[in-house]
């Protein structure tokens, strides 16, 4: 039974099993989310993503799909990295994004992750609209058949947490 937690603040802040990243398919970085980890994580996680670059991962990770690194400096014991799709229009596709939350729970059942931190894939730079994104991302979890006893969603803003908690009153 995995049970859905709520919590506004920071992701890297965070102490569990996994933390989620909002990656791009390069695996290298960028901002938000991403450069949160990378930052607060240290180098090693980089290093960890280039050797992935380098193997089974060389033209990047395709969005809708998650892969497991070091979590370097963080409370953490793994960075799962997924890469959300870019928001567009009534042109997009809520099943990658379900697929992120999913993907994501599959590593961590396969890591043997029991607390995972899942950011608000896709709705920063990726431009997807939160309450539509925080549908998809409880329903995703919900369905998902896991062994992982809490996912946190980890919400930046007062205006996200509310949306979320909305979702699950
Ligand atoms: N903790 C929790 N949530 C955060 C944090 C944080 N430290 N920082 C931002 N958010 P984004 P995306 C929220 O842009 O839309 C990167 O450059 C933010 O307010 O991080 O999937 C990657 O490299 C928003 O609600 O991810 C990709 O190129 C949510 O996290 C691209 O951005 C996601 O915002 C991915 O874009």
């Amino acid at each position: 039974m995995t049970t859905i937690t709520l919590v506004q603040g920071d992701i890297t802040r965070q102490s569990v099993d996994a933390v989620v990243n909002a990656a791009n398919s390069s695996l290298l970085g960028g901002g938000g989310v991403d450069g949160a980890i990378h930052r607060r994580g240290g180098p090693a996680i980089l290093a960890d993503c280039r050797r992935l670059r380098a193997s089974q991962y060389g033209k990047g990770l395709p969005t809708g799909r998650a892969v497991a690194t070091t979590a370097g400096e963080l409370d953490a014991r793994w960075v799962i990295h997924t890469v959300g799709p870019v928001y567009q229009g009534s042109g997009s596709d809520p099943a990658l994004l379900a697929s992120c939350y999913r993907a994501s729970l599959e590593v961590a059942d396969e890591l043997g992750a029991r607390t995972v931190a899942f950011p608000a894939v896709s709705t920063g730079a990726y431009g997807w609209p939160m309450a539509d994104a925080a549908r998809i991302a409880v329903e995703a979890v919900r369905a998902a058949e896991t062994a992982v006893e809490e996912v946190r969603f980890v919400l930046f803003d007062e205006q996200a947490y509310r949306v979320f908690a909305e979702l699950l009153r």
